[in-house]
């Protein structure tokens, strides 16, 4: 696991002595399986898992998340003690941002979970949880970026549609790229507990600018269809429907939110 060294090191250039255990594997099925065994077994919070290519990789209600070589595929488990997880997917993509910016890439957050440049998806966050008779009793952030994906390594289909970090011109090595990921990931989950509206303004700064326009949001049950007028402290959309009514929907919920044409 040469991988772990590395990111210890570019942790430790950042002044992080990380607080639990770190595994990098040559290949898994998924980064976030590995964590959710870990966490089973009893790992504590901020173990983390990475992969230089995962067979597995998955996105959200069943979707594949391609892994390739070149991407950063990340796992990191969370025993939150507050009561909303809406939030988390928000720091997360907060997180991410910030990293992004490190390396010269400006993105725009898209509710809930993903991270794009210029309507392209660079990253996409995948957060799974288990409750028990007090609660929730972990979380597991599973984060993937293009660092340097080949485009070639993609699904034809989706190649339009990815960005990279590797497109503003330098290429910086996965464990840098995690190393930011993880330590911009711990300054907004504290920001979670101490001030959860400082999460939002900051998830609402880069959020792509579509407050107001008609959207089209996809929950299992349901498409509703509205104007976007806000998020809210807990980190649920609140739409307006065309009889005026407001509505809130939460991120577990939601398959896909759109423009509407
Ligand atoms: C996500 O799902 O965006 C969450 C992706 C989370 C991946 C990480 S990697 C580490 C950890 N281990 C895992 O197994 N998963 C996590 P969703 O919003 O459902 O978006 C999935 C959609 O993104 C797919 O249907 C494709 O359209 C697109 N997609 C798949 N692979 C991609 C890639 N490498 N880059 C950009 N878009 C991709």
């Amino acid at each position: 696991m040469a991988g772990s060294a590395a990111l210890l090191r570019a942790l430790a250039e950042r002044g992080i002595d990380w607080p639990a255990g770190s595994e990098w594997h040559a290949r898994l099925d998924s980064t976030n399986d590995r964590v959710k065994a870990l966490a089973r077994e009893g790992a504590p919070e901020w173990t983390v898992v990475l992969a230089d290519a995962q067979t597995q990789g998955r996105g959200r209600a069943g979707r594949v998340w391609s892994s390739p070589e070149g991407g950063l595929y990340l796992s990191v488990l969370l025993r939150p003690r507050v009561a909303s997880l809406g939030l988390l997917p928000l720091a997360a993509g907060v997180a991410v941002a910030e990293a992004a910016a490190e390396h010269g890439v400006a993105v725009e957050l898209k509710w809930p979970n993903d991270v794009q440049v210029e309507g392209r998806k660079l990253a996409g966050i995948l957060a799974e949880s288990a409750s028990g008779p007090s609660g929730v009793e972990w979380v597991c952030v599973g984060i993937g970026v293009n660092v340097a994906v080949p485009l070639g390594a993609l699904p034809v289909e989706l190649r339009p549609r990815v960005a990279c970090l590797a497109e503003s011109g330098s290429t910086p090595p996965v464990a840098t790229v995690a190393a930011a990921v993880l330590a911009w990931l711990r300054v907004w989950y504290d920001a979670l507990g101490s001030s959860p509206a400082s999460v939002v303004a900051a998830w609402r700064r880069r959020a792509v600018a579509w407050w107001g326009e008609t959207v089209e949001i996809r929950t299992g049950e349901e498409t509703l269809r509205g104007r976007l007028a806000d998020v809210d402290d807990e980190g649920a959309l609140l739409v307006t429907t065309a009889d005026g009514r407001s509505r809130r929907v939460i991120s577990g919920e939601v398959v896909q939110a759109r423009r509407a044409g």
